[in-house]
Parts: structure tokens; C-alpha cells; sequence
């Protein structure tokens, strides 16, 4: 293929609840979809962070220049564009996994668009539709937290993750224990909120026959995460600490993690993915996939990474109404607890024109 045409576009859709974790509270998601043009198809993806950076160190304009000055000239170079050679044309730039993550699956949907192959198929997905969990923010009370947990289980969430920080951890996990029982698949996210010294206080969640307990210290600090596990029984999930396979296969071989949070855009895209997916899958360790309140342009190819064969607990993929009244795509629905894996070539879905720009807040060429 052959680039022509990146467009950014930069979208605000309300999110129906606030979503507080310990690094802050998100009221929209607020961020960028590429839209990429070559001579042979066109594709989307959706940028995953955030416009601050809290969750992790890039952020929507910061992610705009990288992509403009950065990324987009090394591919517009390549004499034949093809996602293989977009990796290995870009790696000399350090960092900027999730900038790079929004160039490498916008191109990937246009070139598997071009071969009329989904990307399920092309990651080696097993499955049709994906069991899907949901993730609860912290809460005012305990009593609206348990109604929360309720509402999402009647819809049909196979399990539940609840966000955790210093002083909303134990007791919310006990309530929510005590009120719907010890069979309920539960795990919690610190998102970095703990540190080594808060080890003995975690051990209490080793009463409550947690899934995991992911990411509870400062991130990359793998050998920290390793002294906590050599405490607790409750397995540690390493999200923020994961940039690629190479460190998820020194965490695991270093015990620092049980379980593998895998988010495309946080290892720099599904090439990347699915190798960190294998290197777990290999050494036995579960894998799920991670979220970050995506739209369904961003949803819909986690899905297919989330019905690889290694992804053996419910992920953070939810239905659209968890996240937004209306959705930029095609809702994603429910049904009896699962998600379609979306089956249509590429990422197999696309912008519906009128939300889209009802949601677009600017649009203007990266690259032309
Ligand atoms: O740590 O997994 C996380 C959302 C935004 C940023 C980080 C995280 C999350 C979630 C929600 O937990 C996952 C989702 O429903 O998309
Ligand atoms: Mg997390």
C-alpha cells in the first residue's frame, strides 16, 4: 500500500457515569480517531489515552505531535506501507506505545480490509463471541457500589472489577463478597495506588478468593511487584508495568506477575499484543484483555485479540451502554453475558457518519 491521506479526528462523547479510579475521575472520552487513506483501502483506530497523563505517560495533543512529526514521515517513506514493515520503520523512536498503537491499527484495518480477511482471523482468534467483565469505579458508599455491582450482574457481566486506593479496599471488597457470595468472579485495580509497605494491609485481600490483584504498585517497578507476590496468595496482574513481550517475559520469569493484562495500545499495537499474549500463554500464565472505556472503534479489535486462545478470563471489553449513552459505531450489545467478536474485514466496524460528527470536536490532515 501506499499512504495518502491521515486524517485526525478529535471526538468528546459523554461517558454515562463518572468513572473515578485512583488517578482521577473521567467524565467523557475525550481523544483522537485516525483515519487512514492509501491507494488500496482505508482504515480506523481510536487513540487510547487521555487528554492529561495519568493512567500513563502519553496524552491526546502530546500523541498528535508524535504521530504529525515523528511517526507519519517514517511511514509515508516506506516504498511499500504494510503493517509488518510500520514496526521495525518506526523503532528507533523510544517509547510512544500508544501513539504508535493508533498508526499501526488504522493501517492494519486498511490493509486487511484490502485482503477481505477480519482481524480475528488474522490473529488466530478461536472464539465468536468473548465472556465480558466489567470494571466499577470507586464509589461515594459502599451501599451505591453493591447497586452498581447488582445492576451490572443482572445485565450479564461474567465478572467484576473493582477499582481500589488506600482507604476503599478492603471493606468493599467484604461487602461485595458478603453480598453476592463466594462464587462471584471478582478482581480489583490499584492502578499504581499501593506501595511495598502497604504489603501486609493487601494480605487482607487474600481472605476474599480474588481473580487478581492488578497493578498495585508504582509502574515498572517489576521487582517490587515480585516481593509483593512473594507475600500475598491473591496472584499480582501487571497492566501499567507491560510495554512489550520482552518485559512481560522478564516479569513472569522474575514472578512479579500471575496474570497478564494485555492492552493493545499500551504494547504499541496487536502485533505487539499477540506476541506478549504467546510469551504468557507459553509459560501457562492467563492473559485478558485490558480497556481504556474505548469506543467501539477502539473496542471492536479487542475484541478479536480477547478470543485468542490464551485469554482465559473475562477482559474489561463491555458493552457499549457500560460507557456511553450512544456509541461512535454500532452499539455493542450484551447477550447472555458475551460480545460478538466483530467478523467483517478489518476491525470490522467503522464511524457512523452522523455521530461521528455530532462527536468530532476537530478534524484536520496529519499527513496529505
Ligand atoms: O487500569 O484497566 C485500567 C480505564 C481507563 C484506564 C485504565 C484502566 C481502565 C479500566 C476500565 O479499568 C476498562 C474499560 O472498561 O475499558
Ligand atoms: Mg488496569
Amino acid at each position: 500500500m501506499k499512504l495518502e491521506r491521515v486524517e485526525i479526528v478529535h471526538v468528546a462523547i459523554p461517558l454515562v457515569t463518572p468513572f473515578r479510579t485512583s488517578f482521577g475521575t473521567m467524565t467523557a472520552k475525550d481523544t483522537f480517531l485516525l483515519h487512514v487513506v492509501t491507494d488500496e483501502a482505508e482504515g480506523w483506530s481510536e487513540f487510547a489515552a487521555d487528554p492529561e497523563p495519568l493512567y500513563c505517560p502519553e496524552f491526546v495533543a502530546g500523541a498528535e505531535i508524535v504521530l504529525r512529526d515523528f511517526l507519519l514521515p517514517r511511514a509515508a517513506a516506506l516504498p511499500r506501507l504494510t503493517t509488518a514493515a510500520l514496526g521495525p520503520a518506526v523503532a528507533k523512536i523510544k517509547g510512544h506505545e500508544l501513539a504508535k498503537a493508533a498508526l499501526e491499527t488504522a493501517v492494519l484495518d486498511a490493509e486487511l480490509r484490502a485482503h477481505g480477511m477480519s482481524l480475528a482471523t488474522y490473529l488466530g482468534a478461536v472464539h465468536d463471541r468473548v465472556p465480558a467483565g466489567v470494571s466499577i469505579g470507586i464509589r461515594n458508599s459502599v451501599a451505591e457500589l453493591l447497586d452498581d455491582v447488582e445492576r451490572h450482574l443482572d445485565e450479564g457481566y461474567v465478572r467484576i472489577k473493582l477499582k481500589i486506593e488506600p482507604g476503599w479496599d478492603v471493606e468493599p471488597v467484604r461487602a461485595v463478597r458478603e453480598r453476592f457470595g463466594d462464587d462471584l468472579p471478582l478482581q480489583v485495580d490499584a492502578n499504581t495506588a499501593y506501595t511495598l509497605a502497604d504489603a501486609e494491609h493487601l494480605r487482607h485481600l487474600d481472605a476474599f478468593g480474588l481473580l487478581l490483584i492488578e497493578e498495585p504498585l508504582e509502574e515498572n517497578n517489576l521487582h517490587a511487584h515480585a516481593r509483593l507476590q512473594q507475600r500475598l496468595a491473591t496472584p499480582v496482574c501487571l497492566d501499567e508495568s507491560l510495554h512489550h513481550a520482552r518485559d512481560t517475559a522478564a516479569a513472569i520469569a522474575m514472578d512479579a506477575c500471575r496474570v497478564v493484562n494485555v492492552k493493545p495500545a499500551r504494547v504499541g499495537g496487536y502485533l505487539e499484543a499477540r506476541r506478549v499474549h504467546d510469551v504468557a500463554h507459553a509459560h501457562g500464565v492467563p492473559v485478558w484483555c485490558g480497556g481504556m472505556l474505548e469506543t467501539g472503534v477502539g473496542r471492536a479489535p479487542n475484541l478479536a485479540l480477547a478470543a485468542l486462545p490464551g485469554c482465559t478470563l473475562p477482559g474489561d471489553t463491555s458493552a457499549s451502554a457500560r460507557y456511553f449513552a450512544e456509541d461512535i459505531t454500532e452499539p455493542f450489545v450484551l447477550q447472555d453475558g458475551h460480545l460478538p467478536v466483530p467478523a467483517g474485514p478489518g476491525i470490522g466496524v467503522e464511524p457512523l457518519p452522523e455521530a461521528l460528527r455530532r462527536f468530532t470536536r476537530e478534524r484536520r490532515d496529519l499527513y496529505a
